[in-house]
């Protein structure tokens, strides 16, 4: 029997569509969907590898309990069970806030997950909640936040239609973008360049991204805030007015010069390591562009001044005009967001942590903090952790302390498909379908596309297995107190039903007023996720708002259109965005403005001129759990340290014998591989990498193991938004 199946790719932030071939239920090959209305067929190594994810003997099939320091196979009643009975007593004797919980970058790319999640979280009642955001792009959300009034209204680059792009910190050929998503991201940066346009790279490395760039600017890590405030410096000499169609949606333009003047091309240059000649020729290009569009990704959130820089971005974008139009940066309209965004502004701290007292921001507090909650005795210690589709212990700061802290916890629960360097830890290991398993909506990166698109696949595989909204739901009903053995079915429709409830209350809703019962019933007999999905769908923008709009979206009509449907290019929409009190941009937000100093401080004291570390992303790794897929890992060795020829020298190095590098938090032994492409003064090692750990069961990634870059990582923060610094940490190195 033959069937051919077409689903998206879970593994990045591109959502390519796949086609996949199948003959007598197994998957012969996987390439690109040609017809699949964003990808058109580009497919990455790593899209085709999700038959190896799903056969591989070494992924978890059923729970397994922790006994004697083994993992051994479990019943889920056992697992289930198991976990309620130590739920109950770690918060019937500690209080809620003992138990943590770590979300993980999956999530966000499974539909099922994200709508499972909120009950969830809202079930466990701890502050301690945690995510991989604190590692990644929290910066974003917080300046996004402060100047637009949701923290989820960030700009994308309007890739296809631009004429200049000032790309900083990302490296797309081989991330495939992020907060971006734009499958075969280096082709549409091929066809900018083919229509006359240019793009700019700013990147201590010279990235295969930078090398096909029209200019690479080779920053010091950590600058980009003072770097990006230089070109708003030159660009604001010049003295422009604000554009017609920002000039009544702004305030804080007056007050701009004055608080970038420090930061002159020339004042920054020492810090940056830019010269100000090539800043100002920068700063020319992109006022004079017809459509430029700044981005900035990893390399500038990952670091001091994260949140600072991720401002500075979007104020490039808003003086040159060039926010919320074609070509520039614009706020995508996901097909399930509804016409009417809450309009409450954003707000930071409404709990803070325990410890040392970091404010909440999007409902979580800093995972470089779970370490001190974790150790630190006292009324509210974390005792207990779930960790959710992640891996802290290779993904989150200070590695070393953080698995020292999981082993003292008193309990610990991993929903995950592996048993990797955090599972375990865990005491109980939950293990959810493989991705052909399951369906897919992109509830997340739909809302950073370059185009407007939907496109939902269903399973290719059937399983008896639970589905990981099952799970989840059941891990809320145990922590809601309803117990082991509550039924899935009645809690997800009782939280179908509240929802549905809530909207026709709401007198803005399309289904303001109508009977919620006709509503459910409309939504008929499909699984949970699914007939949630098709709820948000038909409230959404583009619905049929049951039965309202006749042509309208429904999740029925994305079922008839396996390629995806395109609603075309980015539109403006900058008045339905905006929900700052004020009801206008606020470029200069009180929270950023006054961390200002710090960042003057930095540049006026200069670089020491010791080695930096910076990270490095690659094509071949997704962050730290494809690695047990030997076809994406065999040929040359990839966890390296990256360094300068005249590094080298100076510190004693030998291509391919290791190297020490030490930092405040700790040291790797890592071999070398020298390269003119990269700073000198800066050195790099790939994230993800540190496998083969005692108790893991991963046999491909033990035999690759490489090391842990961020046993380096010391847990320091950017202080506005308690991001980690990953990226520009001190470092010592020299011959192993
Ligand atoms: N030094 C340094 N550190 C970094 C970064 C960096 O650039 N440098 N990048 C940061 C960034 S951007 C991110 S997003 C984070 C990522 O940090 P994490 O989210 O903690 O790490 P991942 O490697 O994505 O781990 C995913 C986990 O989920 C499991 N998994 C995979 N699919 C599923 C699924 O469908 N369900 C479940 N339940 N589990 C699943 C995998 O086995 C793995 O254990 O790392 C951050 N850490
Ligand atoms: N193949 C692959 N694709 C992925 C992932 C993966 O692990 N592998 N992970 C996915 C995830 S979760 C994310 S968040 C995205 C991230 O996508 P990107 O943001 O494109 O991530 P990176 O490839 O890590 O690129 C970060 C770049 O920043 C540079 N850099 C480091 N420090 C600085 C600095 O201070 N200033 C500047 N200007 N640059 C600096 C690094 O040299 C590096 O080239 O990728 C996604 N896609
Ligand atoms: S680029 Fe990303 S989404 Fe596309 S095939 Fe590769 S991993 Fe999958
Ligand atoms: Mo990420």
């Amino acid at each position: 029997m033959e069937r051919t199946a077409f689903r998206t790719c879970p593994l990045c932030e591109a959502s390519c569509g796949l086609e996949i071939e199948i003959v007598d239920q197994r998957v012969k090959r996987i390439r690109g969907d040609r017809s699949h209305v964003m990808s058109a067929g580009f497919i990455c190594p790593k899209g085709s590898t999700l038959k190896q994810l799903y056969e591989d003997p070494d992924r978890l099939r059923t729970p397994v309990i922790k006994e004697d320091g083994h993992h051994r196979p479990a019943s889920w009643e056992e697992a289930y069970a198991l976990i309620a009975d130590r739920w109950g007593q770690i918060t019937d004797q500690y209080g809620r806030d003992a138990a943590a919980v770590y979300l993980g970058n999956p999530n966000a790319h499974q539909f099922e997950n994200s709508l499972a999640l909120r009950p969830l979280i809202k079930a466990m009642a701890t502050k301690n909640v945690f995510s991989a955001s604190s590692v990644d792009q929290l910066p974003k959300h917080v300046s996004a936040g402060l100047m637009f009034g949701h923290p989820l209204s960030i700009p994308v680059p309007d890739l296809d239609r631009t004429d200049y792009l000032l790309m900083l910190g990302a490296n797309p050929y081989e991330s495939n973008g992020s907060l971006c998503t734009a499958p075969d991201f280096p082709g549409r940066l091929e066809r900018l360049q083919e229509r006359g346009g240019k793009f700019v790279v700013v990147d201590p490395r010279r990235t295969k991204t930078a090398a096909k760039a029209d200019r690479w600017i080779a920053i010091n890590p950590g600058a980009d805030a003072a770097f990006l405030l230089a070109i708003a410096n030159a660009i604001l000499e010049e003295r422009p007015a604000l554009a017609d169609h920002l000039r009544h949606r702004v305030d804080g333009f007056d007050a701009l010069p004055d608080l970038v003047a420090p930061f002159t091309p020339e004042a920054t240059a020492a810090f940056t390591g830019v010269d100000a000649a090539v800043t100002r020729a920068v700063a020319k290009e992109l006022a004079k562009a017809e459509r430029a569009a700044v981005y900035g990704r990893i390399g500038t959130h990952t670091v001091a001044f994260g949140t600072t820089a991720s401002w500075a971005v979007d104020v490039l974008n808003v003086i040159t005009g060039n926010l919320d139009r074609a070509g520039g940066a614009m706020f995508p309209y996901p097909s399930h967001i509804g016409s009417q965004r809450a309009r409450r502004p954003f707000v930071m701290g409404r709990w803070h942590g325990r410890v040392s007292g970091r404010p909440e921001i999007i409902g979580e507090l800093p995972v470089a903090s779970l370490i001190e909650e974790m150790v630190t005795p006292g009324e509210g210690q974390v005792r207990m952790l779930l960790t959710l589709a992640g891996n802290p212990a290779l993904t989150t700061p200070n590695s070393a302390a953080f698995e020292e802290a999981l082993e003292g916890l008193d309990f610990m629960v991993s929903v995950d498909v592996y048993l990797n360097e955090t599972s375990r830890h865990a005491d109980v290991v939950l293990p959810p379908p493989s991705a052909l398993e399951r369906s897919h909506y992109d509830l997340a990166f739909t809302g950073f596309s370059v185009r407007d698109y939907a496109d939902y696949s269903p399973p290719v595989f059937e399983t008896e297995a639970a589905s990981e909204f099952e799970i989840l739901v059941r891990l809320a009903a145990i922590f809601s107190g309803f117990g082991p053995e509550a039924d899935p079915d009645l809690l997800a429709a009782g939280a179908l039903t509240s929802a549905i409830q809530a909207e026709v209350q709401r007198g803005d809703s399309p289904i303001s007023g109508r009977d919620p019962t006709e509503i459910l019933e409309a939504l008929g007999d499909r699984p949970w996720p699914e007939r949630n999905l098709d709820f948000l769908l038909r409230i959404g923008n583009r619905g049929d708002h049951f039965g309202a709009v006749p042509d309208g979206l429904t999740l029925q009509k994305l079922e008839g259109n396996p390629h995806g449907i395109d609603f075309g290019p980015l539109l403006p929409r900058l008045d339905q965005v905006l929900a700052t009190a004020s009801g206008r941009i606020e470029l200069t937000p009180e929270a950023i403005i006054s961390d200002l100093p710090r960042l003057a401080q930095a540049v006026a004291q200069g670089r020491n001129g010791g080695a930096m570390l910076v990270g490095r992303r690659q094509l071949r790794s997704a962050n730290s759990w494809t690695h047990n897929v030997e076809v994406l890992m065999k040929g040359r060795e990839r966890c390296t340290l990256e360094v300068h020829p005249d590094d080298a020298e100076r510190w004693g190095l030998v291509h391919g014998e290791k190297a020490l590098v030490a930092s405040a938090a700790g040291k790797v032994e890592v071999p070398v591989e020298i390269t003119a492409d990269i700073r000198p003064g800066v050195v790099s090692i790939p994230y993800g990498w540190g496998h083969g750990r005692l108790g893991s069961a991963m046999k491909v990634a033990a035999a690759y193991a490489g090391v842990n870059v961020n046993f380096l990582s010391d847990g320091s923060i950017d202080p506005i938004s308690g991001n980690a610094v990953l990226n520009g940490i001190p470092v010592t190195v020299g011959p192993a």
